[in-house]
């Protein structure tokens, strides 16, 4: 695992390095080929206008991604990094909290994790695909958006592309005529949740790979899945950069594949090798202890800043992405720029990403993915969860149980939040009832300049619980620094657990505590802090 992990991060650094000079090729020739340069013309001039406000220091104006210049100090510093905010679509791919991946193709037919791109079509032939099955098993474990492997490195296409005969369309199942993207972004549709597509850029199969004509012939897969099967939410470029069947490199143009997604589905995050969500650099399910989504990028120049604020050309952060601490004051401070640039933390349910019947007996068990929530979702990620579906075309049995016992655990700690019932104040604030209302956009904050809190919790009689759980308003920016929750113990305020960042959601768990009295301090934050939620449970079988 660590071996596989350590590859990969030298196939998503070696994708990262190709795609800093496409980038460099891309800025030099932008104003030539953009065809957006009429109205980005006037977009950067009114931007740049917009963002001297950013820029000058005091301001507190919101952006996605900010300048450092060398006038800041480090006051305005943690200042601008404390209102760098989400794009919409940031947003709401953040509230999903958890996503699905369903990593199904020719390789479920063979056993691999990676095929070479020379396997049989007629291989694939799933006996009782049924999409709806695949999406309920996901739904019912509370997933809210699922991305289907539309193409792995393999090059073989679910869907009937005009591309390649390397397809469904060569296979004998549904007689050639079936189409698995279809069923899947239909099931998410009746089904009413979310549907993406993974779409590899290494592809072991296609002949003109190594050459131009693959970005051209990439435009042409992307533009069909993109027109074809209705809102596409999320689209996931991995970093693998391998050679082709003519044992050719190739230098992905990603900038024109950014282009055509935000032409033809603009509300679809492009997640990993791409501008709006980042990999949190393991595979293992769980993230940092630390996560902050605003992160420095080296790449940052004002034509870049003024076109992401418009959100029209996006590009993606460079800088380190993969280190223990992202985003702290140390980091900040020797930024070039600020953005936000959220982590999705990817796992499978499984030892492998595609289905293998022996290891049916390995699936991760409900206090498993417990345990992976608590450390993904709670360290300000998103979880995205592979569930591979079998040969015959269903998740398999053992998966489908173990996902509906790991909502079921969910659903016993998270359904009372005991401050519910408390009396909740605060020494030096407003709001503290949106502590408790369920609601992620409103907030309990700081009167006047204060970064710090107290906000008491008070119970009529005594309470157990193990868990805390707290929320940033993120629309407001990520800010909050340092933390720590006490208890009273009838004499003394003893110490219960402590934290750095919160950011969209964090989860604490402690140990049983049965107290009268609690208090959450806020430490330190960069700005006034706007929390919108806190919650005390308790979480019986710990795992
Ligand atoms: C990796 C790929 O190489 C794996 O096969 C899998 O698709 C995973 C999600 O990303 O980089």
């Amino acid at each position: 695992m660590r071996l596989h992990n350590r590859v990969l991060q030298q196939k998503k650094s070696l994708a990262d390095k190709q795609e800093k000079e496409a980038m460099n090729v891309y800025k030099a020739g932008n104003m030539k080929e953009n065809f957006f340069a009429p109205l980005g013309l006037l977009m950067i001039v009114l931007s740049a206008c917009s963002q001297q406000k950013t820029i000058s220091a005091g301001s507190s104006a919101k952006h996605n991604s900010v300048l450092i210049t060398p006038m800041d100090t480090e006051k305005d510093i943690v200042r601008k990094a404390a209102n760098v905010v989400p794009t919409s679509r940031q947003l709401r791919w953040q509230q999903l909290e958890l996503t699905g991946f369903f990593h199904f193709g020719i390789n479920t037919f063979t056993g691999r994790e990676w095929g070479d791109g020379k396997e049989d079509p007629k291989l694939f032939n799933p006996t009782q695909l049924d999409a709806v099955q695949w999406v309920r098993a996901a739904k019912g474990a509370g997933i809210k958006q699922v991305i289907l492997t539309a193409k792995h490195h393999d090059g073989f296409c679910l869907w009937p592309t005009k591309t390649t005969e390397h397809s469904v369309k060569s296979s004998p199942w549904k007689g050639g005529k079936g189409d698995v993207v279809k069923e899947v972004a239909e099931a998410c549709k009746k089904e009413k949740i979310g549907f993406g597509i993974y779409l590899s850029p290494w592809d072991r199969n296609a002949s003109v790979y190594g050459t131009d004509a693959y970005n051209d012939f990439f435009v042409q897969q992307l533009t069909e899945l993109l027109t074809n099967y209705g809102r596409i939410d999320e689209v996931w470029f991995d970093g693998a950069n391998g050679e082709g069947p003519n044992g050719k490199k190739q230098v992905y143009d990603f900038i024109r594949w950014y282009k055509l997604i935000r032409e033809l589905q603009p509300q679809a995050v492009i997640a990993i090798m791409g501008p709006d969500v980042r990999w949190v650099g393991t595979e293992s399910g769980y993230g940092r202890e630390q996560e902050w989504s605003v992160v420095p990028a080296n790449n940052l120049d004002q034509q870049a800043v003024a076109e992401n604020s418009q959100q029209g050309v996006a590009f993606k952060p460079q800088g380190d992405m993969q280190g223990d601490d992202l985003g702290s004051r140390e980091k900040i401070l020797k930024a070039k720029g600020l953005v936000w640039y959220p982590a999705e933390t990817d796992v499978s349910i499984r030892p492998g990403w595609f289905y293998h019947s022996q290891e049916d007996e390995k699936v991760k068990s409900p206090g498993k993915l417990l345990d992976i929530y608590f450390n993904s979702v709670g360290r300000n990620g998103v979880l995205l969860l592979n569930i591979p579906p079998d040969k015959r075309g269903l998740i398999q049995e053992n998966d489908v149980k173990n996902l509906l016992g790991w909502k079921q655990l969910r659903d016993e700690i998270f359904g009372v939040n005991l401050a519910k019932s408390a009396t909740l104040s605060a020494t030096n604030g407003s709001h503290v009832k949106a502590l408790v209302d369920g609601k992620d956009d409103t907030h309990f904050t700081t009167t006047g300049t204060d970064t710090t809190a107290t906000i008491e919790i008070s119970f009529t009689s005594p309470q157990t619980f193990n868990v805390l759980a707290l929320q940033e308003n993120i629309r407001e920016g990520q800010r909050i620094e340092s933390f720590v929750l006490d208890y009273w113990n009838g004499t003394d305020w003893k110490k219960a657990a402590e934290g750095t960042t919160v950011g969209y959601k964090r989860l604490l768990y402690f140990g049983n505590i049965t107290a009268e009295k609690v208090r959450l301090r806020i430490l330190s934050s960069r700005l006034n802090p706007n929390l919108a939620e806190l919650g005390l449970y308790l979480q019986n079988n710990h795992p």
